[in-house]
């Protein structure tokens, strides 16, 4: 099939990448965004979201010609959805903006057209959900018009390297659909583009992120296990890995964003009956923060000043992880909030994203100003910039001599050869 039009649906941290990556491989892309102010910023050449090189990338598309930003979708060879499945209070998926997108396509959806769903999805949703909204225009999937589930796998960091490069897996609601598909994608994908159907596409997707989400769990649990047994995780995982078959994945302040701690329930909300140790591992994850709030608590009473109350605490990073500026799901604002509502006067900095207005937490916007009057500095992502400090040049701009770090982003010996007593998560010989 050919291409010569398309419309890409939704322009976050998937969506804005694609439609400039087909923009600039010489497709006229239409990007739609429901938001007015992400349409304005696009419009005004700039962007709205940190992703390396991503800025570049857009401007050359837009300088092209080839990429237009508008508010609605209009007439195109094929429409791409590209929007969030958040999740509700309940865990169970928010497929609102994906009815919503799949809506919208509808009075300009014409025979031979070409519609691929990227959106993290529940199993069955290409099928059960879209297909039947899109046939509210009278043609019918795999007769009037093609419609495939092609998930997006892309690393938060590296997304446009990612893009390009990985495996690309395309899910047709039929042969054809998924054949369209491919031709669609061989644009620009040089990674393997492999056809399937439209339900194992989904699950595709969700399985990868599931298995993370497990494998995260298990070594966060051993995190607690090596606290419990005095041992230093950090090292028992690196000698573990030394086995042939065994890759421990590494413990933390818990897992965040809006892919790995969001898809496994989605599975869940598929078939509860199925899926014990999913919902487990999501458990596990999701109390994570709770045992680095412990360890900081011990930490004081370690030092003789027991108790969180009036205890300043520097939170070092508030993003999901490190070197991006997403705050969504993220376990360092929920470590930082839960030790605010136990009395600690917390002020946090995220670098990436200085100006953030966090509900329940005092941000900052200079490392200097969250330091300056601390008794504790607690590292909670490790950023490239804090991994880089120098303890003795931050010993000079603090009053605290205490540091939790969860992530083991700092050299404890170089830390306390500047003064600092060094608690680790995960490492059972705590104190100094
Ligand atoms: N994390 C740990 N320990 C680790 C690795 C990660 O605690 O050893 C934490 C991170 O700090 C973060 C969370 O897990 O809070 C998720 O980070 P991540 O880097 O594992 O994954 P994401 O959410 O940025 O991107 C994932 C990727 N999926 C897989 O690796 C299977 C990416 O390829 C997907 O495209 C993306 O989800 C998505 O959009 O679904």
């Amino acid at each position: 099939m050919n291409f010569n039009k398309i419309c890409v649906l939704g322009l976050g941290y998937i969506g804005l990448p694609t439609a400039s990556t087909f923009a600039t491989h010489g497709l006229r892309v239409v990007g739609v965004d429901i938001n007015s102010q992400v349409v304005a910023t696009l419009q005004n050449g700039d962007i709205h979201i940190h992703e390396p090189g991503l800025r570049t990338l857009v401007q050359a598309a837009v300088r092209s010609r080839n990429l237009v930003i508008r508010g609605q979708p209009e007439e195109a060879d094929a429409f791409v959805i590209a929007v969030p499945t958040p999740f509700y209070d309940d865990k169970r998926a928010d497929l609102s903006y994906v009815i919503s997108a799949a809506e919208s396509i509808v009075p300009h959806l014409r025979q031979g057209n070409l519609v691929v769903l990227e959106s993290t999805s529940p199993p069955r949703t290409t099928i059960d959900v879209v297909a039947p909204i899109l046939e509210r225009s009278g043609l019918r999937p795999g007769v009037d018009f093609f419609l495939a589930y092609s998930p997006e796998r892309v690393l938060p960091g590296q997304i446009l390297q990612e893009l390009i490069e990985n495996a690309r897996v395309i899910g047709g609601i039929d042969r054809a659909s998924s054949e369209a598909g491919r031709d669609l994608y061989a644009l620009f994908v040089r990674g393997e583009i492999i056809l399937t159907d439209a339900t194992t596409a989904e699950m595709v997707k969700l399985m990868e992120n599931t298995y993370r989400d497990v494998n995260i769990a298990i070594a966060n649990e051993f995190s607690r296990l090596a606290a419990r047994f005095n041992v230093n995780i950090w090292e028992a995982i690196s000698l573990a890995n030394r086995h042939p078959r065994v890759n421990i994945l590494n413990p933390g302040p818990g897992v965040g964003g809006h892919c790995i701690s969001v898809d496994p329930w989605f599975l869940v909300e598929a078939a509860p009956d199925l899926t014990t140790l999913i919902r487990a591992a999501r458990k596990v994850n999701d109390t994570q923060p709770r045992f680095v709030v412990g360890l900081i608590e011990k930490a004081f009473s370690l030092a003789s000043s027991p108790g969180l109350t009036g205890k300043r605490v520097a939170a070092l990073g508030l993003s999901y992880k490190p070197d991006v500026d997403d705050l969504r799901e993220s376990p360092a604002i929920e470590v930082a909030r839960m030790l605010g509502e136990a009395g600690a006067q917390v002020s946090a900095y995220e670098p990436n994203k200085t100006g953030a207005c966090v509900p329940g937490v005092t941000t900052v916007t200079a490392l200097e100003e969250a330091i300056s009057e601390a008794d504790l500095l607690l590292l909670l992502v490790p950023h490239t910039l804090f991994k880089a400090l120098d303890p003795h040049q931050v010993a000079a701009l603090t009053p605290a001599r205490m540091v939790v770090d969860t992530v083991n982003g700092w050299k404890a010996e170089a830390w306390e050869a500047a003064g600092f007593c060094v608690f680790r998560m995960g490492d059972g010989k705590l104190g100094c």
